[in-house]
């Protein structure tokens, strides 16, 4: 069980008080325990020879994930736990500024006998340490448990970045276990559809401190000018229709950086997929299947997005407009932790948890839908969004510079809402991924927008 679903009786861990911190450790200790699993499921049908191997420049090997999740658990739950904060990220092996992914390959790696049993070694110190810390602290840091929600968000995020190695790993692919399929779709929803926002002053971010990263707070209000946004992701069908309307040799679509990227690329369709006569065929992991038309296009790249939507005729939303659709409830006049309200995250409510290894036709899951209109914004593909990486007015960054602050500036594009490969408990409306304009190793996709 995830933390946030010991949440689902509608008591949010922050009103947890002391006498009830026993119950939040227990909660915690299964939490923990549970997110191990996944990470175990996930690599169990993975060889060692694979897990070893460094599959693409783009990605570390396997075992430096398994590493450098376990460092960074000792770091934060034995280390950092209390007092001061020594190092914000591990000395050594596992720390990822050291070590930049493209060289990840050549380092000295343990088998994975070796790091599974300091993984064990260290849960045993962190378990033994939780049942003595006061979870009603002051310190914002064990309060209501955070740094043990930032470390389950931090294990849960490397399950995606695996699965992204996995997706692109060399030799025989890999055999996703997979253990649920999406229900079919319920709903007829038509593809390009908009819905529109009036305009006005709505609230933007958080002020969580129980589960949310430092890029996500403070809360702030924002005017917001009218603007129409999609009901839907992109699909399949429409990325097809730009494709064969010759979207990808036509430069009035693309940007001069989006026009780079298609010359030394040679792209011409998403990643993963390639032309089979009768039409376009995309692997997912083990699995090779004509696209469906109805499900959302993914592996596509921001300059991709962004040609797209110029040929409809449309544009990116920005991130805050993405926010306003997928948060806003405008009736209420107050922002909404998920599109459906507060309910945690789950894969009944949404196309999230991995576990059905794809995205899901749209229209399969009738709850996902926002206040304003807008399905699917939560799971089955991270949607691009215009917006740089910038901090929210009044930013601090807590409790570790390196998660979000030093990435900030032009390079990166904010990405939101998660996809099939995110953990429910590492995705909600205020949630912020960034990645460069050219990357499409991740499960992306997009929705287009529209001055109205
Ligand atoms: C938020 C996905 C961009 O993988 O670089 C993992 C998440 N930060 N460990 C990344 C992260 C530290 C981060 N992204
Ligand atoms: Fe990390």
């Amino acid at each position: 069980m995830s933390l946030s679903r010991l949440e689902a009786n509608g008591v949010p861990m922050s009103s947890i008080t002391l006498e009830r911190s026993a119950t939040l450790a227990s909660a915690i200790a299964s939490a923990l325990a549970e997110a191990r699993e996944r990470t175990l499921t996930l690599v169990r049908p993975v060889s060692d020879a694979d897990l070893r191997l460094q599959h693409d420049p783009l990605m570390s090997p396997i075992i430096w994930d398994l590493g450098h999740i376990a460092a960074f658990e000792e770091l934060w739950l034995t280390r950092n736990l209390d007092g001061v904060i020594e190092f914000s990220e591990m000395p050594g092996l596992f720390n990822p500024f050291e070590h930049p992914r493209r060289v990840r390959g050549a380092l000295v790696l343990p088998s994975l006998h070796d790091v599974i049993d300091t993984t064990e070694d260290i849960r045993r110190r962190v378990l033994a340490l939780l049942h003595q810390v006061d979870l009603a602290s002051h310190n914002p840091l064990l309060h209501d448990g955070y740094v043990y929600r930032m470390v389950l968000q931090h294990e849960y995020q490397h399950d995606e970045t695996i699965l992204q190695t996995l997706q692109l790993k060399q030799g025989e692919a890999y055999r996703a276990p997979r253990a649920w399929s999406p229900p079919p779709a319920s709903l007829r929803l038509t593809p390009g559809d908009m819905v529109r926002f009036s305009g006005g002053e709505v609230v933007i971010g958080t002020h969580d401190r129980s589960a949310a990263y430092d890029n996500e707070r403070p809360a702030h209000t924002v005017a917001v000018k009218p603007f129409a946004i999609d009901v839907t992701p992109v699909t399949n069908d429409q990325f097809v229709q730009f494709i064969d309307a010759g979207g990808y040799g036509d430069p009035r679509w693309w940007s001069d950086a989006g026009r780079r990227w298609l010359e030394e690329s040679g792209c011409r369709a998403p990643k993963h997929w390639w032309s089979s006569g009768a039409g376009w065929t995309v692997r997912v992991m083990d699995r090779e299947s004509v696209i469906d038309p109805q499900r959302p296009v993914c592996h596509v790249c921001y300059h991709e997005a962004e040609a797209f939507a110029r040929w409809a005729g449309k544009r990116l939303p920005t991130e805050i407009e993405w926010e306003v659709a997928a948060s806003w409830d405008a009736s209420a006049g107050r922002r909404l932790d998920f599109p459906w309200g507060s309910e945690p995250a789950s894969h009944l409510l949404a196309n999230v948890d991995q576990l059905a290894f794809d995205t899901a036709p749209i229209g399969s899951y009738p709850r996902n839908v926002s206040p304003l209109g807008c399905y699917g914004m939560i799971g089955d593909v991270w949607e691009w969004t215009s917006s740089d990486f910038a901090a929210w007015p009044g930013f601090t960054a807590y409790p570790y510079a390196e998660y979000s602050q030093v990435f900030f500036g032009n390079e990166y594009k904010v990405l939101r809402g998660g996809s099939w490969a995110t953990r429910p408990g590492a995705i909600r409306n205020s949630f912020r991924n960034w990645d460069y304009p050219i990357r499409r190793q991740i499960f992306s996709g997009f929705r287009c927008a529209a001055d109205d």
